[in-house]
């Protein structure tokens, strides 16, 4: 027969398990060379689960193998694995949260664009300045695959690698050299400059769901662990650092 404490207490624990149930857990690489996360994608989906307000919290691992698509970030809730940054965005606007407040239509058109320029296109150059200059190479090697001892890290990753540039050559961006990948990036960052010398955020006074893309990829430029021409070019650049500092203070 259980007494009330008994009840109580088994209650309290039903409570805990419903709760860490509910519990948002992001799945998310680790903070790499000062950003929240070695990956910008996962840091986009911290900044979105920020914006939307809800409690979540992370668990962080270098082995993505196991979750959607064997890639991160992925979210667990409710019992629940949901996997890609933006099945999350669209997760968390299910629950009912506005993550474009005050865009117009015309402006939630532009954002899926600058969305897409940001991690279909930025983000390789990231790719390509730390997994195809020897100089960066073995600096994100050992930092990424710390967990491997080294003596096969260096044979795992002598394969990951050689695969992962045979992908960006298929992609195209392998073929170019560092100089004309630097060219063919300048536009897209005019067009946030642009942006940005009409207020503080892509769309205006408030950050968006297209500051949680933006803003980690170019920090993601800006925090790889050798002076490459990238990141110079943002770390020089005010207005761009200053985007990616108020960002990470807004929704960081
Ligand atoms: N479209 C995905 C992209 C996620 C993604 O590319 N994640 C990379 C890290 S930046 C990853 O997990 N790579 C692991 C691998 O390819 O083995 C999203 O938006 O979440």
């Amino acid at each position: 027969m259980l007494t009330e404490i008994d009840k109580m207490g088994a209650y309290e624990a039903f409570e805990c398990i419903i709760l860490e149930l509910k519990m948002i857990t992001l799945i998310t690489f680790p903070p790499t060379f000062g950003e929240p996360s070695a990956s910008s994608f996962c840091t986009k989906a911290m900044y979105l689960l920020n914006m939307a307000g809800v409690e979540w919290q992370r668990h962080d691992t270098n082995d993505p193998r196991k979750w959607p698509k064997a890639k991160l970030p992925a979210i667990t809730v409710d019992g629940r694995t949901i996997g890609d940054s933006n099945r999350i965005r669209v997760y968390l606007e299910t629950l009912g949260v506005d993550l474009e407040p005050g865009l117009s239509d015309l402006d939630k058109s532009t954002a899926v664009s600058i969305i897409r320029m940001a991690e279909e296109h930025m983000y390789f150059h990231v790719v390509m300045d730390r997994w195809g200059n020897d100089d960066v190479w073995p600096i994100v090697r050992d930092v990424y695959f710390k967990d491997i001892p080294k003596l096969p890290r260096l044979i795992i990753t002598k394969g990951l690698r050689k695969q992962l540039m045979k992908g960006m050559h298929a992609q195209g961006l392998g073929r170019w050299t560092p100089q004309e990948r630097m060219e063919r990036l300048e536009p897209d960052l005019q067009a946030i400059t642009q942006r940005l010398w009409h207020g503080p955020y892509l769309f205006g006074a408030v950050p968006s769901a297209a500051d949680a893309s933006v803003a980690p990829v170019l920090a993601s430029m800006r925090s790889t662990p050798k002076p490459t021409a990238l990141r110079r070019r943002i770390e020089d650049d005010k207005v761009l650092s200053g985007y990616i500092d108020r960002v990470a203070t807004a929704l960081g």
